[in-house]
């Protein structure tokens, strides 16, 4: 079933009990939960979900810059992460298994709409190229799969970065890490963005974190483990850098929708394509696609 709800979100649920809810506001999914009811996804407690700042937690839409933009750009004036997360998507629709050709009822898409009519004047201004994003939420009984497709309806080329900002709910932050970036060059945002080399195979988070691992290869999955057992596993499809960010206490204090404890809850692992800029040439289009796995048996044997 998929019910558009008047709080401006729409939420899908499959006969096995698993479901998804995506608020219009920046298509941010706010909640995945597993056919036992256990939510995946990290929402703050303070997260402000009336559309006035982009929402703290979730799987927020980066595009068309990741972080701060950069001076003498095309995004310069824009605000850190873009508009997409900030802005009111349209709902196109869904469509479950059938209509996907696959075993009855396994599976339902919720695809999500933006474009240059739909932003704000000031972003519109800020960031003047005509552009579509479709952004597609894939729920099956183990997965959720995020893919985003960005038009270019203008005849200027354009470039941009996307990015999506995973916050994954953990039972205990100390005792989880990242595992398979090994050997890969990071930019450490902690350390004055110095590039480095990833030694460790799990990565455990001991403090504030907030590293851009880059030249990942899409096809090898990059897991959160708990004692050795995957709590999710990202596998992308485009996506070339992951972004690992924990904000840790000092930061937690200072985010007015971020509680002071709630950083031990939770691990962004964020696929991305931000390492340099993507260009679109006019008329255009480009997808990319994203997914976190639970493992079932672990959070069986967890929940
Ligand atoms: O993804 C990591 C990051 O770029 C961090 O540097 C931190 O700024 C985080 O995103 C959250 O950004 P936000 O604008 O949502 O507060």
């Amino acid at each position: 079933t998929v019910n558009i709800n008047d709080n401006g979100t729409v939420d899908a649920k499959l006969p096995s009990g698993e479901s998804v809810t995506v608020h219009l506001f920046g298509a941010t999914v706010i909640s995945w939960k597993l056919a036992n009811g256990a939510e995946q996804l990290f929402v703050s407690s303070k997260a402000i979900l009336d559309g006035s700042k982009a929402i703290r937690g979730g799987i927020p839409v980066v595009f068309p810059v990741f972080g701060p933009p950069p001076p003498n750009h095309a995004t310069s004036s824009l605000p850190q992460h873009g508009f997409a997360r900030s802005s009111n998507w349209e709902f196109l629709g869904k469509s479950s298994s059938e209509s996907l050709g696959n075993k009855a009822d396994t599976t339902v898409k919720l695809d999500f709409g933006l474009s240059s009519s739909m932003i704000t004047e000031e972003f519109r201004k800020a960031w003047p190229y005509e552009f579509g994003l479709v952004y597609s939420v894939t729920l099956s009984p183990d997965n959720l799969e995020t893919s985003l497709q960005v038009q270019n309806k203008g005849s200027e080329s354009f470039d941009f970065h996307v990015l999506l900002h995973n916050y994954f709910k953990v039972p205990d932050v100390s005792k989880i890490a990242v595992t398979n970036l090994q050997d890969k060059v990071y930019i450490d945002k902690v350390d004055n963005k110095k590039e480095k080399n990833e030694t460790n195979k799990e990565i455990s988070i001991t403090g504030e974190t907030d590293r851009v691992y880059l030249d990942v290869d899409p096809t090898a999955p990059v897991a959160v483990i708990e004692n050795g057992q995957p709590l999710f596993t990202i596998t992308r499809k485009e996506l070339n850098t992951v972004t690992v960010w924990n904000p840790w206490a000092e930061n937690a204090k200072k985010m007015s929708d971020f509680g002071d404890e709630e950083y031990k809850g939770m691990v962004c692992v964020e696929p991305g394509a931000v390492k340099s800029w993507s260009v679109l040439e006019g008329g255009d289009a480009w997808e990319v696609e994203d997914e976190g796995l639970p493992t079932p048996p672990l959070l069986e044997a967890e929940n």
